[in-house]
């Protein structure tokens, strides 16, 4: 066991790190055993302040050149730009880095429908033909007279404009309500396709290019809108047609799902297809009979990030943590073997896989890990890699080495709340229809909605403001709609069950009390976010709320991001017109005209506007006189006074 000794006496105690218990259990576990995991790093790491602040251009080679963010106009680059210049193009850069990352996953999903529609793979077919015309025909496919083949051919040619096209708009910006639509045409950022948004982003940002922030943004706004508005919607839609829309579900979560007795296998990473093979593989009668062979009682597969979000949502998979906690579980002794994809694999997994004799294998020709097996996935032949992985894991339970820890924490609730579901949910079979969660919001009893998104990052306390900020947007009355690692979150804090409805306001309460709904809804990954524009879109389109996104009284929140996905999506809700706040750090300099653009400029212009606060209290006060005044401004405001929750409130509620 090659183990690295952490400096302990410079590491912040356990309780300061994380609120998930059983990652602090484990990260005990592993600094007894000096073992280094992404919390000890983040501490002894200190970030660069220069950087923090996006004062910093290396773009060029007559620099890298830094600027002072306390004094951000004294200085320029060598060639000139300004701290705006260089703050809009580093910004810009990470929306095309983050929307790359889901356009090309989204991509992936689409060859594969295309594969799949053409006969060429027979593993997979599909699943949910309803929601085949359902989403051809949200798009202007005519379905009435076509066998289920013809439309799912028709909207593969569709869909692939999404990517492909050079001009015109992306087939889902026909979902977008008119007069959204009409402010994005107004501004000239309506996608045309996400390979030329992209490619025209990196192309303006790149030195001696684009220099006038408000036009660098409108091309961000462009490339934001073509991941959210497109490469992420095909990937949630093709992966629902493909594999099924989720229906809620009750599952378990949290690191008590491992099983000492069986063989453990977990699925980290986003693309379904390797987590749906994985699942005909450990159910595979030859292969539980090896398991049983070797000793165990079974075979055990549980997600982790986002692929397990999904698969919580979708299938009711067990989900053992989100992104921070995906070293710490190896340190159970128990994974057998870690299979990831791509994105949010820490490298930093080969180390501590090594440690405790974990097998991690990479599958995907983009990813590939020093120190990790690499067995490439197929999706014509997916067994041939999923198969391979199970006897590897086998073989690792049969001769495990390292005692074995499992934290014995679980905690059920109810996932898989998709667009369709809610409008099912709240209008029945017959009626399904978002008018009562309008009807809802008109009438006070819903405050607002909130989407509650995004990562975790050892650099802020685990879980902590997604919890905190959750609890207090809940206890005022806002609906929270929930993705990605925060959804693991709030999962693991025991909110995603109908009986957290007791945490609620009484109108929200009220509302989850004669539906039987969480006020906590769990869509999915982070792909998923589309889920809550398609949401958004349609509470426009029932009418009551206003005509434009920008009217409804939402906001949303990462308060503990991390990735440049999550600035995209932030800069996706933002243009679509959601006020968006961020926690942790923000990549901005406060006191710049390009601060100014994102935090109050985009507004002005029609769209949403960012926000910021590292605290979730202040988080939730600033989004909900947000949608305070949204309501004000629909002229709903009577129907409820304005009174926050204040903390002695929240103390006798608690
Ligand atoms: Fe410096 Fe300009 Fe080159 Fe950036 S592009 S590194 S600011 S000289
Ligand atoms: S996995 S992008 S840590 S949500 Fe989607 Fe979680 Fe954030 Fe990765």
């Amino acid at each position: 066991m090659e183990k690295k000794k952490t400096k302990e006496k410079t590491l912040p105690e356990i309780k300061e790190i994380t609120t998930c218990e059983a990652t602090g259990q484990m990260l005990k576990k592993a600094r007894d055993e000096g073992v280094e995991l992404c919390f000890d790093r983040a501490a002894t790491m200190k970030a660069c302040p220069i950087g923090e602040n996006s004062a910093c251009c290396k773009h060029c080679s007559m620099g890298p050149c830094r600027l002072n963010a306390k004094d951000p106009y004294g200085k320029v680059g060598v060639c000139g730009a300004t701290i705006d210049t260089i703050q809009a193009r580093n910004f810009g850069r990470m929306i095309a880095a983050g929307g790359a990352a889901h356009t090309d996953h989204g991509m992936a999903m689409l060859d594969l429908f295309r594969e799949v529609v053409n006969g060429n793979i027979k593993e997979y077919t599909i699943k949910d033909p309803i929601k085949l015309v359902d989403v051809a025909e949200s798009i202007g496919i005519e379905t009435a007279e076509k066998t289920t083949e013809e439309v799912a051919k028709a909207l593969y040619e569709e869909l692939e404009r999404t990517y492909t096209q050079v001009e015109g708009e992306i087939p889902f910006a026909q979902r977008v309500p008119p007069k959204t639509l009409e402010t994005w045409r107004k501004l000239g950022i309506v996608p045309r396709g996400a390979m030329r948004e992209i490619m025209e982003m990196m192309h303006r940002t790149h030195m001696g290019v684009d220099q006038e922030y408000n036009n660098i943004m409108k091309q961000g706004s462009r490339t934001a809108l073509s991941d959210g508005w497109g490469g992420s919607m095909v990937a949630t839609e093709i992966s629902d047609i493909l594999f099924g829309t989720p229906v809620p579900v009750a599952a378990e979560v949290n690191m008590g799902v491992l099983k000492e007795n069986q063989v453990n296998i977990i699925v980290h990473g986003h693309e379904p297809n390797l987590f749906e093979s994985m699942m005909q593989s450990v159910n595979s009668p030859t292969l539980i009979q090896a398991a049983k062979d070797a000793g165990a009682e079974g075979i055990n597969l549980v997600g982790m990030c986002c692929s397990g979000a999904e698969m919580l949502s979708r299938h009711g998979i067990p989900h053992a943590g989100n992104f921070t906690s995906t070293e710490a579980i190896m340190v159970t002794g128990a994974v057998d073997a870690m299979a990831v994809d791509v994105q949010c694999i820490q490298q930093a997994l080969s180390k501590v896989a090594d440690c405790y004799g974990t097998y991690l294998f990479t599958t995907n020709p983009r990813c590939h890990i020093e120190g990790a097996d690499h067995i490439e996935f197929h999706e014509d032949n997916p067994s041939q890699c999923t198969d391979d992985i199970v006897i590897k894991a086998i073989s690792r339970f049969k001769s495990r080495k390292y005692p074995v820890q499992i934290p014995n924490i679980r905690n059920t609730g109810i996932h898989g709340f998709s667009y369709e579901y809610i409008n099912y949910m709240l209008g029945g079979s017959f009626r399904g229809s978002y008018t009562p969660l309008n009807d809802n919001i008109i009438n006070g009893r819903i405050r607002g909605v909130a989407g509650v998104v995004g990562c975790t990052n050892p650099r802020v306390k685990q879980d902590w403001v997604h919890v905190e900020l959750v609890k207090e947007l809940i206890r005022n009355d806002v609906l929270v709609l929930q993705t990605g690692c925060s959804q693991i979150a709030l999962a693991k804090a025991g909110l995603c069950s109908p009986e957290a409805a007791y945490l609620a306001g009484p109108g929200l309460s009220e509302v989850c009390d004669a539906v039987g709904m969480p006020p906590v809804l769990g869509m999915g990954s982070c792909v998923d976010n589309s889920r809550i524009l398609i949401a958004a879109s349609e509470m426009v389109r029932v009418g009551g709320l206003g005509e434009s996104i920008a009217e409804l009284p939402v906001a949303g929140a990462a308060p503990e991001y991390m990735s440049e996905k999550a600035i995209c999506i932030g800069q996706y809700f933002v243009a679509s017109g959601v006020y968006t706040i961020f926690g942790v750090t923000f990549p901005v300099v406060e006191n710049t005209r390009f601060h100014d653009l994102l935090f109050s400029g985009l507004e002005k212009q029609g769209l949403g506007k960012w926000g910021f606060s590292v605290d979730p209290h202040e988080m939730a006060q600033k989004m909900i006189a947000h949608i305070d005044s949204k309501r004000k401004a629909l002229g709903i405001d009577k129907t409820r006074e304005r009174k926050l929750v204040d903390m002695a409130e929240r103390r006798d509620l608690a």
